[in-house]
């Protein structure tokens, strides 16, 4: 099985998140979190690296609004720039914004100072020197791996980093800048029906806000309740598409605590509504942050769990793309994230 990966990820390490309480501390989305999975994978058999390709910007920009990624693309160096607004003592590594829209935006500001808030959903997306880059090439990760389905692979692991489903058409989030999962599922959806399929402890706002007015691609989101856990302002059960898409977005949510048993019941549901779809591609966002051990989630799915977890999905057998999202316990990363994976790399 081919696993996508690429080092640029390095690029983009932010050095510090805010966590609630307004505290800085270290970023739960690291580098480290790469290095404890590509160990594990060099011990497998099935495991065969191979880097990401260069797809242009147009697969980007079929997800993405053109404006936004501009922002991603140039206001890091823009921002410098603005010297004048830096004032004495800002962290010049970290472009963060501190003023978001609120639900009637008004104006859209030149400032990449005020870009970065109009762009933003909330603190956990800092913008670096090298965050564009690593963006980029994990959107490619995953669109190596959507090519590597329609060239005949039964199934691919798009390892990458930063993550995707939080961010949405125009905005970053949750560790997010380009959403890799819905810009594979854009460009599978060409070649027939694509269902996606997420399992991130984490609501996966962005993909809901990119597919949620069309039928294109059915989408599918297992996820701690909203009401208690982020992005909290959406992922509610009863948010199911509008329009067109009326129908194709299904959010299924969890108690705080669910175990194996009740995880896997959960998605069973959710593997109906696939089923039922028919789909010719599966894209699998996979955060194995619904560990029972993770520092941001409150679930507790076992190292067991996320086996079983794997074969259900894998017993579906339709031609699955796996992208990673979140996941952070960096003693058990590695092996959970194996569990899943090998189910894929055995049943085909
Ligand atoms: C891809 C992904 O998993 N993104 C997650 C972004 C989560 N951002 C908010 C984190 C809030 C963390 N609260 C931690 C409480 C620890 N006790
Ligand atoms: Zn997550």
């Amino acid at each position: 099985m081919y696993v996508v990966y690429s080092e640029v990820h390095r690029m983009h390490h932010p050095p510090f998140e805010i966590a609630e309480g307004g505290t800085k501390q270290p970023m739960f989305d690291a580098p480290q979190r790469m290095d404890c999975i590509v160990g594990a994978l060099r011990h497998t058999e099935w495991a065969h690296f191979v880097e990401p390709g260069d797809f242009g910007v147009e697969p980007i920009l079929a997800v993405h609004s053109a404006d936004y990624v501009d922002f991603l693309r140039t206001g890091y160096v823009r921002w410098r720039e603005e010297a004048a607004a830096l004032g004495a003592g800002i962290d010049p590594t970290v472009l963060l914004g501190v003023s978001w829209p609120p639900r009637r935006a008004l104006g859209r500001p030149k400032t990449a100072t005020g870009l970065a808030g109009y762009y933003a959903m909330d603190t956990c997306c800092p913008i670096t020197a090298g965050t564009y880059a690593a963006a980029l090439t994990s959107a490619y990760g995953a669109l190596t791996g959507a090519q590597l389905l329609l060239d005949g692979e039964k199934s691919a692991f798009a390892l990458v980093r930063p993550p995707g489903h939080h961010a949405g058409r125009d905005f970053a989030g949750g560790y997010c800048y380009l959403n890799n999962a819905s810009i594979a599922a854009r460009f599978l959806c060409t070649h027939g029906k694509v269902a996606v399929l997420d399992i991130d402890f984490h609501a996966g706002n962005g993909t809901q806000d990119i597919f949620y007015n069309e039928p294109a691609v059915l989408t599918v989101d297992l996820h701690a309740d909203p009401d208690r856990q982020y992005p909290y302002f959406s992922g509610y059960a009863d948010e199911c598409g509008v329009g067109a898409g009326l129908g194709f977005h299904h959010n299924l949510t969890l108690p705080a605590g669910a175990n194996d048993a009740l995880y896997l019941a959960e998605l069973d549901k959710g593997l109906q509504f696939i089923r039922d779809a028919e789909p010719a591609y599966l894209v699998l966002s996979f955060g194995a942050d619904i560990f029972a051990g993770d520092p941001i989630g409150d679930l507790s799915v076992t190292t067991g769990g996320f086996e079983e977890i794997g074969r259900r999905i894998a017993a579906l057998d339709i031609p699955t793309l796996i992208v990673m999202e979140g996941g952070y316990n960096t003693d058990h990363l590695g092996a959970n994230t194996v569990m899943v994976v090998q189910a894929f790399a055995v049943a085909h």
